[in-house]
């Protein structure tokens, strides 16, 4: 008969010591007392440690709004109003993401003697928590720079695998997140719980100067970039790579038309604007899409990026173009192809066809759209990622929902 090892032989496994140092390697960063800051200190880093499980939790959950919104699975509904909501939780997600470069950094300091620690675990236990800490680390680490790397404009060094490695590591961290504090949670309440004794070394920094540094760097950080969506700080958003005002007609530009090489198809004077139906098909001109009741729609574009623009936008409501080739406007589903090569485009769900503020825009600002915008027609509709607000577009096929 096989004898299973039972649950207290495991945990005294887990919890056997493992062997002390070996004298040759008790020099350099490995000799005892090397590490002198006395502004290091089991609170100090609890304190980051709160902060930055807000910040990463706040950027966690807008991440996934994100993500849900630009790739909607069968039990996500994402309505079209209030028309800027997308850009709150999208401008809080750069936000908080930017406001963790600082706070990470000196929690890191506040902690990487430990990397120097021997032997690396007391026992099996205390390993496997290390490696989770290790993962949790390299997942942070990751999203910050791809974060950082897709809003500085890029991405296209690293297309298609940002997205998917931005949005599982964000899992990944996540889940490394849970068991850390789950671990860590005796330690931080005993931290916080104690009073502070500060006893810097001689002219060292103490953990409130190292505090409020830290504070300090995420708010400038935070007001040198926010001013991208915000706009009464444009003045003052040095890092931000956007201005909301810079651009044509005022509103920045993603791809330009040169760009997306659609400068002749764009101004070809033989367009027209293909709307297909299931039982009827509409070939449009310009002019007869001028010609159609025209609607005007104050709504900002929000790219995933973390800038926005306010906007002003004119031109033939999306439930009209429904009604045009007879499909209930209510019950309506467009997708918005772009004269753009490769296939560029949108898919447009029943709340935002629905809604009037949605066009078919023909103007911004009233002057007719800029090539850069999407001349001769764009999408825009409220309450979405500015990815998909299909510039030139080409066709818009209207599908009816049961
Ligand atoms: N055809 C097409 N439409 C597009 C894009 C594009 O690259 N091609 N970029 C999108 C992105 S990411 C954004 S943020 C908005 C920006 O619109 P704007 O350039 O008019 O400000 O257009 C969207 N529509
Ligand atoms: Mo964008």
């Amino acid at each position: 008969m096989v004898r299973l090892p039972g649950p207290g032989l495991v945990v005294r496994a887990l919890r056997r010591p493992l062997p002390a140092p070996p004298a040759w390697l008790q020099r350099g960063p490995f000799r005892a007392g090397v590490f002198r800051s006395a502004a290091r200190s089991p609170r100090l880093t609890s304190q980051l440690g709160l902060a930055l499980a807000v910040a990463f939790g706040t950027c966690f959950v807008t991440g996934l709004v994100s993500h849900f919104v630009q790739h909607p699975a069968w039990w996500t509904v994402w309505p079209s109003r209030p028309v800027s909501l997308y850009r709150i939780t999208q401008g809080v997600h750069v936000a908080t993401g930017l406001a963790t470069i600082p706070l990470l950094s000196v929690k890191l300091w506040s902690v990487y003697p430990r990397l120097f620690r021997w032997p690396p675990a007391r026992d099996l236990a205390h390993a496997i928590e290390r490696l989770a800490t290790a993962v949790l680390v390299s997942a942070a680490l990751f999203q910050l720079v791809t974060g950082l790397l897709n809003i500085a404009l890029w991405y296209a060094a690293m297309p298609v695998a940002f997205l998917t490695g931005h949005y599982w590591t964000a899992w990944l961290a996540i889940g490394a997140l849970l068991v850390h504090i789950g671990v860590k949670l005796p330690i931080v309440r005993r931290a916080l719980a104690r009073a502070p004794h500060e006893s810097p070394v001689e002219g060292g920094i103490t953990r409130r100067g190292l505090l409020v540094a830290a504070g300090s760097a995420a708010a400038v950080i935070t007001l040198a970039t926010v001013g991208q969506t915000v706009r009464p700080l444009s003045r003052v958003s040095v890092l931000a790579p956007r201005r909301p005002d810079l651009g044509p007609q005022g509103v920045p530009v993603n791809t330009s038309a040169v760009a997306a090489a659609v400068v002749e198809a764009a101004r070809d004077p033989a367009y027209r604007l293909i709307v297909a139906g299931p039982d009827r098909t509409l070939s449009l001109t310009l002019a007869d899409l001028a010609g159609l009741p025209q609607h005007t729609a104050a709504l900002p574009i929000t790219c995933v990026e973390g800038w926005s623009a306010d906007a002003v936008w004119t031109g033939v409501r999306l439930r009209d173009l429904a009604t045009r080739v007879g499909v209930d406007p209510d019950r309506a589903r467009v997708k918005a192809e772009s004269l753009q090569r490769p296939y560029y485009a949108s898919d447009v769900a029943p709340p935002q066809v629905r809604d009037p503020l949605t066009l078919i825009a023909l103007r911004l600002g009233g002057q007719p759209l800029h090539l850069d915008h999407g001349y001769p027609c764009r999408l825009i509709a409220p309450n979405r990622p500015g990815v998909l607000q299909t510039k030139w577009v080409a066709r818009l096929v209207v599908a009816e929902e049961p």
